[in-house]
């Protein structure tokens, strides 16, 4: 095994014993691996931070650390079990959330939630609600949560109309020649430059409260309980940071309620499920109704829109720089994602005024 996985798992406060480790999930970040050690019942999630994507991976754990420390509370104050339904950070012998290795390697390390499955697409509507429920109550426990204490992990990550600006530079320059293939995608994205700014307009005009949002809302980032379904423990909280509501609501659309995968190539297939919209709306608002302004909640269906675009505008914007932000596991990888999610944008547009409806259910 990698001497490196090995050095990192000692390093932190854990039994002694021989190491196991096995690739785990399907991110497109980090890399994650299952850790068992000899004698010791428990299992662990080793992660190694990715730190070209986040700078300072110490601060991303300072905040996983204070938003687990208050959900703990919260869970335990509603009679749940806090080593179930949140990460619990492991700390490092010399008592930091984190090991550094001294050459560029950050890494953490959580216990493993037993008898849990994360699934990329849901198989039911009945599933998509919990999941609903499950980001909706942490939303809901993180609401007293002193916002401003969080560190930004990365700057300018839901500012769309930033994002678009980074495509547009990243066209001008074309360092790969790909600008060719590409002009369809790029016009597309140009021509919905107006509404880019819906979201953070809201924000800076004071109609839109800045919240505790976890920014990465997809659907692999809930842990479900492989007997029961039940939604019970979110995870991958790098992007823990002051956000919009919409965005929360809009990126598990984007991802859950798509009858396709995230990178599918045949677009005919990329369709939006009506059914799986309404039942995530319904598991969010039930947690979350009571908590939200009416400009809010009007907000949503737009954060679904903007979400599709943002990730697609970012997928071609890395597919002209040479795919450096995104694993990718094929040639152009990221224009088939970019593709996807373009396609899925066309798909909100034309079911809109359904989406507005589905706040009603
Ligand atoms: P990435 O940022 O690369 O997406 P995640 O933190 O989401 O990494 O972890 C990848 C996958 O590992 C998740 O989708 C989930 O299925 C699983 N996972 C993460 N943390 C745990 C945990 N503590 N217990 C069990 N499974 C976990
Ligand atoms: C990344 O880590 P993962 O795979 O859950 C990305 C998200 C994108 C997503 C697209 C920190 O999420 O913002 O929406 O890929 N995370 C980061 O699949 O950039
Ligand atoms: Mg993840």
């Amino acid at each position: 095994m990698d001497q490196e996985i090995l050095r990192a798992v000692r390093a932190f406060d854990l039994p002694e014993g021989d190491i196991q480790a096995e690739s785990h999930g399907n991110g497109h970040i980090n890399r994650t691996y299952r850790i068992t050690i000899s004698g010791d019942s428990g299992r662990y999630i080793l992660q190694w931070i990715n730190q070209h994507v986040f700078h300072h991976p110490d601060q991303v754990q300072e905040n996983i650390l204070a938003v687990t420390s208050h959900l703990r509370k919260k869970i335990q104050a509603d009679g749940g079990d806090p080593e179930r339904e949140t990460l619990r950070v492991i700390p490092a012998k010399d008592g930091k959330p984190y090991y550094y290795d001294g050459k560029g390697n950050w890494w953490r390390i959580f216990p493993y939630i037993a008898n849990t499955s994360s699934r990329d697409l849901p198989d039911t509507t009945a599933l998509f609600e919990e999941c609903g429920r499950a980001f909706g109550r942490f939303q809901r426990r993180l609401n007293d949560f002193p916002a401003a204490s969080l560190y930004e992990t990365i700057p300018n990550f839901h500012n769309t109309p930033w994002r678009l600006e980074q495509l547009e530079n990243a066209a001008r320059k074309d360092p790969e020649g790909r600008l060719k293939d590409i002009k369809e995608e790029l016009a597309f994205c140009l021509k919905r430059a107006e509404w880019t700014g819906k979201l953070t307009e809201g924000l800076a005009a004071g109609k839109l409260p800045l919240r505790v949002t976890h920014n990465d809302t997809k659907l692999n980032n809930v842990l479900l309980d492989r007997e029961t379904g039940r939604a019970i423990c979110v995870v991958d909280l790098d992007t823990v940071m002051p956000g919009l509501m919409a965005y929360d609501y809009g990126e598990a659309i984007r991802t859950g309620a798509s009858l396709a995968p995230e990178d599918e190539r045949d677009l005919s297939k990329v369709q939006l499920s009506m059914d799986l919209v309404k039942a995530y709306t319904r598991g969010f608002l039930a947690e979350t109704g009571s908590e939200m302004v009416e400009a809010e909640i009007c907000s949503l269906p737009w954060g679904a829109r903007m979400m599709a675009l943002e990730n697609g505008m970012r997928f071609l914007t890395d597919d002209l720089e040479g795919d450096r932000y995104f694993a990718i596991h094929r040639k152009r990888h990221n224009l088939d994602r970019a593709r996807a999610q373009l396609t899925l944008v066309k798909r909100m547009e034309e079911r809109w005024d359904e989406m507005l409806e589905a706040l009603e259910t």
